[in-house]
């Protein structure tokens, strides 16, 4: 995105008094760090803010909101009154139908909306969105925003939620899209003082033993077609209620998926509830993955994406299972 946009987006932001943050439905990494560094630096800087995501804070970011700052729609009515916002600001999805019921607080409390995300956009540009598709990570955005056009100095703390949104979404530097400003920003924030350590404890070691009897169950239930080269696994309601999971925890399954060797793209169905399939689709990137998750009505990343079907895990497989194949073979000999 150009610098001017930015620019623009920052002029509307500091216009305002108040600034009501949201980020997608099944809040990660990315949504939860950059909505509270942005929320904190703009509370430094006396706009009053309201952090309103779509579903409770999962537990493993709880550690970024000791004072339970963050509320969602099933409580707001009765923490937030009446109250209204200047601006609507979303971050990390450019898509109303991702907010949930986030979305008539939004639509019915700001005097308008914006969205800053890094997601592509299939549709024609709206003006109201602020996006840049080469940015690793929305975390990467706040950054500028806050760094280079509103030119505020960036508190350590601003900094640990920056951190978190940048290696969330980068998986731990692993995807920065050969492009040098996650690591160059990251270097930043650490010299200004994230305890990276303090960051992995809670964001990489802190897996439930819950969430550890479904990576075992998900390893040894995975299926392979395309001579190992697709992998998928479908995620049953009867062990997601039986393991008492909560949505976030499903979350990394499909990476330890796309881990093994010769697996070029991973898809995880997962049953949260009865009757509806929540799809993930990974690529090592040598088969971009978004156009079958587009074609199923989702949207995501070449390398990342992902769609909602209605049914079973075993019906969605019927529609999912031969675009994936035919995407597959349709480079018979890729050497990856
Ligand atoms: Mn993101």
């Amino acid at each position: 995105m150009q610098g001017a946009r930015l620019k623009e987006l920052a002029a509307r932001i500091s216009g305002a008094r108040s600034v009501l943050l949201t980020t997608h439905f099944g809040p990660d990494g990315d949504g939860v760090g950059s909505t509270m560094a942005l929320g904190e630096a703009l509370e430094e800087h006396g706009i009053s803010v309201t952090r309103l995501l779509p579903e409770p804070l999962p537990r493993r970011y709880r550690f970024l909101d000791p004072h339970s700052l963050t509320t969602h729609p099933a409580e707001a009515k009765e923490r937030l009154g009446e109250r209204r916002w200047d601006l609507g600001l979303v971050l990390d999805t450019h898509q109303w139908e991702l907010l949930e019921d986030a979305a008539e607080w939004l639509r019915t409390r700001t005097a308008e909306t914006v969205f800053l995300d890094h997601h592509p956009q299939a549709a024609a540009m709206r003006p109201e969105v602020y996006g840049d598709a080469d940015a690793a990570s929305t975390g990467e955005l706040v950054y500028r925003l806050l760094h280079q056009s509103l030119g505020w100095s960036i508190t350590a703390s601003v900094a640990e939620a920056l951190y978190i949104a940048i290696s969330f979404d980068t998986n731990s530097f692993k995807h920065i899209r050969s492009n040098p400003a996650s690591l160059a920003i990251a270097a930043d924030l650490v010299t200004r003082g994230v305890d990276t350590n303090r960051v992995y404890r809670h964001l990489f070691g802190s897996n439930s033993p819950a969430k550890a009897r479904l990576l075992g169950w998900v390893l040894s239930s995975v299926q392979f077609d395309c001579g190992g080269r697709l992998a998928w696994v479908c995620i049953p309601h009867r062990l997601v209620d039986e393991l008492g999971l909560e949505r976030d925890e499903m979350r990394d399954s499909i990476t330890h998926i796309l881990e093994i060797d010769g697996v070029e793209v991973a898809a995880t169905l997962k049953e949260m509830e009865l009757g509806k399939v929540q799809i993930s689709l990974r690529s090592k990137g040598a088969f971009p993955i978004s156009g079958v998750a587009a074609a199923l009505g989702g949207g995501g990343h070449p390398m990342a994406a992902g769609c909602d079907l209605a049914g079973s895990c075993e019906k969605a497989w019927v529609r999912l299972g031969p675009l994936l194949v035919q995407l597959v073979e349709a480079v018979p000999d890729c050497r990856c």
